[in-house]
């Protein structure tokens, strides 16, 4: 059986994703935060990623990484610096130096958000981030392309949309990512010979779909779930202009958003700001 890191952990990513390929893996869980429960088959790290001893640390001796580990939404330049380009470059630097081939980076819909929704774009399309959040992502991308081409690491980019059980929003309709269809794209990531340096979008088999995920789907990618059998269930609701034009939607505009994993001893930011990066500090 393989062992795979999972960074992050406590997040809701992984949360799901632990429970979908639970009996499939070893399991090796890291996050900054307490894990709330381990599973047979788990064992857990705390570990910082900013820092390259823990980097270090987590990642000896596993087979592959799945790194979700990060700030997970728009935020503070600070916050973003230390958790989505520090700890990312120590994430693949760390599994470069312990031999570890194979790195899955989790990537997002946000390192494309300002592609208009009338487009759709494959996997092939220029990066445009539409948040200092969405820059970090596309550093991790151009990061995993580096690793790949110069230490010949097997690196699998998803770019993510919204992982839950049901879309709670129209955008959402779009860029819908069910639990086991995330099983599915990860498991192919992990397992699938001859990867050098993918990218795919973590998406399901959405009607509204933004997205001509024909790669995915040439790597093995069947995905099992639509979200348009929740559409009628999404209660409509006034968008902001510029959010209403891109695939990105409300991180086109705003500031900063409550980040739904704060780190510990940190509350969760409840505002939500349309101040300049600048001024929001
Ligand atoms: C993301 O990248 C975030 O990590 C997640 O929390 C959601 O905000 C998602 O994008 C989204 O676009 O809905």
């Amino acid at each position: 059986m393989k062992s795979v890191l999972i960074t992050g952990a406590s997040g809701e990513v992984a949360t799901h994703l632990r429970r979908e390929l639970a009996g499939n893996y070893k399991l090796r869980l890291s996050d900054l935060r307490p894990l709330a429960g381990k599973a047979k088959g788990e064992t857990y790290m705390k570990a910082d990623l900013s820092r390259m001893a823990d980097a270090l640390r987590i990642t000896k001796g596993v087979d592959a990484v799945v790194h979700l580990g990060g700030y997970s939404v728009e935020g503070a330049w600070e916050n973003i610096l230390q958790a989505n380009i520090e700890g990312c470059y120590n994430v693949f630097e760390a599994a470069r130096r312990n031999k570890v081939k194979r790195i899955l980076f989790a990537s997002s819909n946000h390192s494309v958000g300002f592609y208009p929704r009338k487009q759709r774009i494959d996997h092939r399309v220029y990066p445009k981030p539409d948040s200092r959040y969405g820059v970090s992502k596309v550093f991790g991308e151009a990061l995993g392309s580096l690793y790949a081409d110069k230490y010949g690491m097997e690196v699998f980019v998803m770019r993510i949309g919204k992982v839950s059980d049901k879309p709670i929003d129209k955008r959402r309709l779009s860029i819908h990512f069910s639990p086991r269809d995330l099983a599915q794209l990860v498991s192919i990531g992990i397992d699938k010979p001859g990867i050098r340096f993918e990218i795919v979008y973590g998406v399901s088999n959405n009607t509204r779909s933004w997205y001509d995920n024909s790669n995915a789907r040439r790597l093995g990618y069947r995905p099992r779930d639509d979200s348009e059998q929740h559409a009628a269930a999404i209660v409509p609701k006034k968008e902001h202009p510029t959010a209403a034009k891109y695939q990105g939607g409300s991180f086109t505009h705003l500031e900063t958003m409550q980040n739904p994993a704060p780190l510990p001893g940190k509350k969760a930011r409840r505002t939500v700001s349309r101040r300049s990066p600048r001024s929001a500090r």
